[in-house]
């Protein structure tokens, strides 16, 4: 069976159905440094992470976020993996990992499920890289991240802002911007209905942007990283037993918890 993108025959054994990127996915994501695949998420299922990101952010009030990160007037999630069934199939999503394998063409593991919401006013980020890995111009990569639309991501309620081809300066990105808050003249915004979900190679510099109308722009952030390096979240220490009893062997795999 040809997993193409992912170069881990062990997805396959493990039962992850075979996806082929097409040419443009395959060149977006080595020119650019992302892809969208929009309206990929069907209605019922867009509908259920939603209902299962605002119960967490309610349940867990004030330490919402803080596994991994909190950021005023953003309503951040983590360790989602634990926190819902909905979220299961998000870090198994057969075009993700191909996606995921494409850049990464080793294998990989799931770094972190986090969720995103800038409310009225807030959400501005530095532009940043998701890896700690300098780029190498023809090196390899460590990090993907994507971005799950939940709601609409438009220019006016804070879409992701992101620098195109910018995985493919050497260095850092402090070697390049001073600004990192200041708008830049090459950035587009990653746009797209409730329902895409947008792939983006982690040294590609990107960040929340400033929610000007105050609609909800839920996001998931979905990211893995190769598997000889650390996880954003540990998921064998995370690992809750009510989760456990319900994985799968590829589940297993993919969160590296055995
Ligand atoms: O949700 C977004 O628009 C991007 C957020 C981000 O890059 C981050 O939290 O590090």
């Amino acid at each position: 069976m040809n997993h193409g993108e992912t170069t881990d025959p062990e997805l396959g054994r493990l039962g992850l159905a075979p996806y082929l990127l097409s040419t443009e996915q395959r060149r977006q994501l080595d020119e650019l440094g992302y892809v969208i695949f929009e309206d990929v998420i069907g209605e019922s299922r867009v509908y259920d992470l939603r209902h299962a990101f605002d119960r967490v952010f309610v349940e867990e009030g004030e330490a919402a976020g803080a596994e991994v990160a909190q950021m005023d007037g953003v309503r951040r999630l983590a360790d989602l993996v634990n926190k819902d069934e909905a979220f299961d199939s998000v870090y198994l999503e057969p075009f993700l990992l191909a996606a995921v394998g494409y850049v990464l063409k080793r294998p990989f593991k799931l770094h972190s499920v986090n969720g995103h919401d800038p409310t009225k006013g807030n959400g501005l980020q530095s532009l940043h890289a998701d890896t700690n890995q300098p780029a190498v111009p023809g090196g390899t990569y460590d990090v993907v991240n994507s971005m799950w639309m939940l709601d609409d991501f438009t220019t006016s309620n804070g879409a992701t802002r992101l620098i195109p081809g910018s995985h493919l300066k050497a260095g850092s990105i402090r070697d390049y911007l001073e600004d990192r808050e200041a708008d830049q003249p090459d950035q587009v915004h990653l746009t797209g209905k409730a329902g895409s979900v947008a792939v983006f190679n982690g040294n590609v510099w990107h960040s929340s942007y400033t929610n000007l109308d105050g609609s909800p722009r839920r996001t998931l952030h979905c990211a893995f990283i190769v598997r000889e390096h650390a996880q954003q979240t540990n998921q064998r220490e995370y690992l809750r037993l009510e989760t456990a009893k319900r994985l799968s062997p590829l589940a297993r795999y993919v969160l590296d918890v055995d």
